[in-house]
């Protein structure tokens, strides 16, 4: 896009991942001007970067996936339930030439400054290059886990030997053959990874801190049946996802874990275990997530799980989580627990000896040395207020995001905040973005973006902000409805505590999916009240 310094664009974006490629097709549909500012060269996102050995999905690819148009779902085939990073990637690439959108967006391209004109009322994006672009309106599509957490390891600077992250992989697994490889970090990156770095290091440790439950993800591929299946009933089932709790069909449960007897718990728990995904074994009773007896029940089978497949008892007790299931977000593994099987593999607990510091080809703990050739980082991400940050968003009002936010994230809906006019976030924090089908929540919030513009614009006006009354509203409803859950209970990226100084709020709605939707659609269907809406409109 060739926007001049001065030329006012509608809608300026960041980011051409999930979000900001609907964003821009929205925006065309619409026929408003649209430009986008990608840091990575091509579209994908989340997509483009993550590409480590095992990356995948884990919300299935027949619903991880957009909706917006009848044509491409029935025209696209998954290969697997649960798509690879580079199927995922491909299809975004398909989506951005079928629909025409990579001309909207120039890439290798960082925004460093967001600054809000307010006489002018317009935004102004301040590039890399130095240059400067204007538009009505400022789309976040940056992403919640787009910027890396800091090496936080201590002494990380000393060792000489390879150092990869999984969030920028740029090597090949055949570049780790035959070395000796310390895998730290065990989140669903770190669990992704460890069963195929096992398979051609010599020798693999993994550094454990927090030991996650790691579900079997059961990958396999999709039958042809199946897609057909899917693809004639896919507008039902988007309806479905839109209106459930999870952004997937949900599979309704009313009784409680000790409703039914030890014998039929187990029952339930073995077979939800084959099922897998999201719907399994955590979501096997309507209390697992509100009672912490009733969870107990659910950590119990999966932790005897752990001990049926472990063969060492010390190294299957050290894996088994401690905080109650579901908590934090769960990890689907493909042989995960089996890889502590294996003679080349050895798993050593940082919350027994924690790292003080490193030399050049080692990791030393308070138990000992570890001698590697190698140190893979699968150590996350500083979720959803870090790429926010990132972009120095500011108002003469306000200041910048990360003042405004300095005791914890501020918005109305996840979408806006106030002292920063016509700014929308994307998939943003408090919204459901964090604990569900991230895609069916990207595309419901870019729809009432889009909506809010085009009612501002009709009644004649330009620039709407949430007042702070119905942003503290906001804030009240999530942190009510995170705190009768047991999300509320432990801490982790979903609250920010995995970010030394960061502040710990809880970063998503977790009522539904589809509650919020209503919640969303009655707002708009009542006019918007919480969004003062002012300013004359531009001809
Ligand atoms: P996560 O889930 O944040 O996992 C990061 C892992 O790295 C986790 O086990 C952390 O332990 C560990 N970690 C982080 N910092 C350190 C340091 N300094 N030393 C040792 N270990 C550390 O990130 P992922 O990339 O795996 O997954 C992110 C999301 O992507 C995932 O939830 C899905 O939504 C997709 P901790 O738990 O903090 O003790």
């Amino acid at each position: 896009n060739t926007n001049s310094t001065g030329h006012v664009v509608d809608i300026l974006c960041v980011g051409a991942g999930f979000s900001g490629l609907y964003a821009a097709y929205k925006a065309a549909e619409q026929g408003w001007t649209f430009a986008g500012y990608e840091k990575a060269p091509d579209v994908g996102g989340t997509w483009f970067w993550n590409t480590y050995p095992g990356a995948r999905c884990d919300v299935e690819s027949i619903y991880y996936s957009y909706s917006f148009s009848e044509e491409l779902q029935q025209e696209w085939t998954w290969s697997e339930r649960f798509a690879p990073q580079s199927e995922i990637l491909r299809y975004l690439n398909h989506v951005a030439d079928r629909f025409d959108l990579r001309r909207h967006f120039r890439f290798d391209t960082t925004v460093v400054a967001a600054n809000w004109l307010a006489d002018e009322q317009v935004w102004e994006l301040t590039l890399d290059s130095g240059e400067t672009r204007r538009g009505r309106y400022l789309v976040a599509a940056s992403g919640g886990l787009s910027t890396p957490k800091d090496a936080d390891v201590p002494g990380m600077e000393n060792f000489t030997g390879l150092t990869v992250s999984t969030s920028r992989w740029n090597i090949s697994l055949d570049d780790l053959a035959g070395k000796r490889v310390a895998v730290i970090g065990t989140g669903s990156s770190g669990v992704q990874c460890i069963p195929l770095i096992a398979e051609v290091a010599e020798h693999l440790t993994v550094f454990q801190r927090t030991p996650n439950w790691v579900f079997p993800a059961r990958n396999a591929t999709l039958p042809p049946e199946t897609v057909a299946e899917i693809k004639n009933r896919y507008p039902a089932i988007r309806e479905e996802c839109r209106h459930s709790p999870g952004g997937i069909p949900d599979r309704p449960v009313t009784d409680r874990a000790f409703d039914v007897s030890d014998e039929e718990r187990q029952r339930r728990y073995e077979e939800a275990y084959e099922r897998s995904g999201f719907l399994g074994v955590g979501a096997e009773f309507a209390d697992l997530l509100t009672d912490r007896r009733a969870n107990e029940t659910a950590a119990e089978f999966m932790r005897q799980k752990i001990r049926q497949i472990v063969h060492d008892p010390r190294t299957a007790s050290l894996l088994e989580p401690q905080f109650p299931l579901g908590a934090r977000r769960s990890c689907f593994g493909t042989g995960y627990y089996e890889t502590f099987n294996r003679p080349n593999v050895s798993l050593v607990s940082l919350r027994e000896e924690p790292i003080t510091t490193m030399t050049s080809g080692s990791i030393v703990t308070e138990g000992g040395s570890y001698d590697v050739d190698a140190i893979v980082l699968a150590i996350g991400f500083d979720a959803f207020t870090g790429p926010l940050f990132a972009l120095n968003v500011t108002t003469p009002h306000a200041g910048t995001l990360r003042d405004a936010w300095r005791d914890g994230v501020r918005t109305y809906l996840g979408i806006m905040t106030a002292g920063f006019p016509n700014f929308f976030m994307v998939g943003g924090p408090q919204s459901p973005a964090l604990a569900s089908n991230v895609a069916v929540t990207i595309e419901q919030a870019v729809d009432w973006i889009a909506d809010l513009i085009t009612y501002a614009r009709t009644t004649g006006r330009e620039v709407v902000e949430p007042t702070t009354q119905a942003q503290d509203d906001w804030g009240n409803i999530t942190e009510t409805t995170v705190n009768q859950t047991l999300y509320a209970t432990t801490d982790s990226w979903y609250r920010g505590s995995n970010v030394d100084g960061k502040p710990t709020t809880f970063l998503g709605y977790v009522g539904g999916v589809g509650k919020y939707r209503r919640i969303c659609t009655e707002i708009a269907k009542r006019g918007y009240p919480g969004v003062m809406i002012g300013g004359q409109a531009v001809a």
